[in-house]
């Protein structure tokens, strides 16, 4: 599916990355001058994955960044002078100067859940924000990124087997950069796509081509229409490159120099000048006009940083337990009572879509069988008694790959005749009814 962008779209796409890569580099100046008092994490060479996903989502939808999510807070609405006094630990900064990085978010006018270093934690996190939404009436899509490291933790595997069992609206984007600290991806996953995780639960995913910021936007709006039409979660996989060290201390000398070479030919900025210029989308002087604004705003905004001052000590006493600071409530979309009983009510006793053996046959009658479609035969008839499933390699040229569709769910005609069998949660004397 296409999704077509208008001329000033087209332009603040190429806004958010030059931004997005222009703060990096001051940044690092600031990092050298050590009035960065924490970490820092460089975006280099990911500004289009993380501006074109973030640039699918609308005002009322929810993301939780990581470290090299820069562009995606940007787009969301923050300045770079909330980010700057972050980094530089000042007052007036999201967290008043109580965190050096990247730990700080806004719950309610900009939808941004704080980012959690455990890698992995904000899957599970991001898919409660999706099912809440849900609750709420509210609509909303949850996005959030991992890296190809992080797709190995436990906590993305759970998260991920949670979102897709309630088919929660959560866009995950894997940030496929290549390395995880000094470790690349084939040293700690047997996967060439990191997309095949998916597959494991059922969800639909997509490959991409991180480096194009119009194939990634196109992906990414085709991700989060699906999760608004409640088809569930949707994994996208974005190839890029980490194009510094891990973070400042780390010069990445373990990364080969050709690898550098390939990635630096398939610059996201300069890639999508080029197309901003082949496709008559600009002309030399609006893009000077974008530069310019993009140096002058920042220049503002630093200044501003620089004049916040650190924070007083006795800050750091304040603000460390709530104490009825701020008020903490659900934003109701739509009538409590459609979530409570009686409308809420269900039948006390789950349907199940098969009765789980190995022999259909022998669970479901050969009439609700024959209505599957195979004749009242097993749906496992190998004659050993095994049974293998095909799962063809997805095809990946690059570029934005068609979505790739989860497995089918069974037909709830197949259980239509079927017994019932005792499931521990009916009511008392219809457990192991037949
Ligand atoms: C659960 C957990 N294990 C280890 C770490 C330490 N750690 C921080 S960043 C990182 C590498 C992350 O690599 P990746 O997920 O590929 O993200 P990238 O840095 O490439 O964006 C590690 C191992 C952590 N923060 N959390
Ligand atoms: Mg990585």
């Amino acid at each position: 599916m296409s999704y077509p962008l208008t001329r000033d779209q087209h332009l603040e796409l190429y806004y958010f990355m030059k931004l997005n890569r222009a703060l990096d580099e001051q940044l690092v100046r600031l990092f050298r001058q050590n009035v960065v008092v924490g970490g820092l994490y460089s975006n280099l060479g990911q500004e289009a994955t993380s501006v074109g996903t973030a640039y699918a989502l609308e005002k009322r939808d929810w993301i939780a960044p990581m470290i090299r999510n820069v562009g995606g807070l940007l787009v969301k609405g923050f300045k770079p002078r909330d980010i700057l006094m972050q980094y530089m630990a000042r007052k007036d900064s999201p967290t008043m100067g109580k965190d050096g990085t990247s730990h700080f978010g806004d719950l309610k006018v900009r939808h941004v859940v704080s980012p959690i270093s455990m890698l992995g934690d904000l899957v599970p996190v991001m898919t409660g924000v999706a099912i809440a939404g849900r609750y709420l009436g509210q609509n909303i899509v949850a996005m959030t990124w991992v890296g190809d490291g992080a797709t190995s933790t436990g906590a993305f595997h759970e998260g991920l087997n949670f979102a897709a069992t309630q088919r929660a609206a959560l866009v995950l984007v894997v940030e496929n950069n290549q390395w995880a600290y000094s470790t690349p991806v084939a040293k700690q996953v047997p996967l060439h796509n990191l997309a095949d995780r998916a597959k494991a639960y059922g969800i639909a995913s997509s490959i991409v081509d991180g480096n194009d910021v119009v194939a990634v936007y196109q992906t990414a709006k085709e991700a989060v229409d699906r999760c608004r039409a409640g088809n569930g979660p949707v994994l996208i996989e974005a190839k890029t490159m980490r194009m510094k060290g891990h973070a400042q201390h780390d010069p990445a000398e373990y990364v080969p120099k050709e690898m550098f070479e390939y990635w630096e030919a398939r610059d996201p900025i300069a890639r999508y000048e080029k197309y901003l210029t082949e496709n008559n989308i600009w002309d030399a002087k609006s893009k000077a006009g974008l530069d310019a604004r993009i140096d002058k705003e920042l220049k503002e905004e630093l200044e501003f940083a620089e004049k916040s001052p650190l924070p007083p000590p006795d800050l750091a006493e304040q603000g460390v337990y709530c104490e009825g600071c701020h008020t903490v409530e659900a934003e109701w979309k739509r009538s409590k009572k459609e979530v409570t009983p009686p409308q809420s009510s269900v039948k006390p006793e789950w349907e199940v879509a098969d009765f789980g053996g190995f022999d259909l046959a022998s669970t479901i009658s050969s009439k609700a069988a024959a209505a599957a479609g195979n004749g009242g035969k097993s749906a496992a008839s190998a004659p050993s008694g095994k049974s293998m499933r095909n799962s063809p390699e997805p095809k990946s040229n690059g570029q934005k790959a068609s979505l790739q569709k989860p497995n089918e769910r069974p037909e709830k005609s197949r259980i239509a005749e079927a017994e019932r069998v005792p499931f521990g949660r009916g009511p008392k004397g219809k457990a192991g009814r037949k």
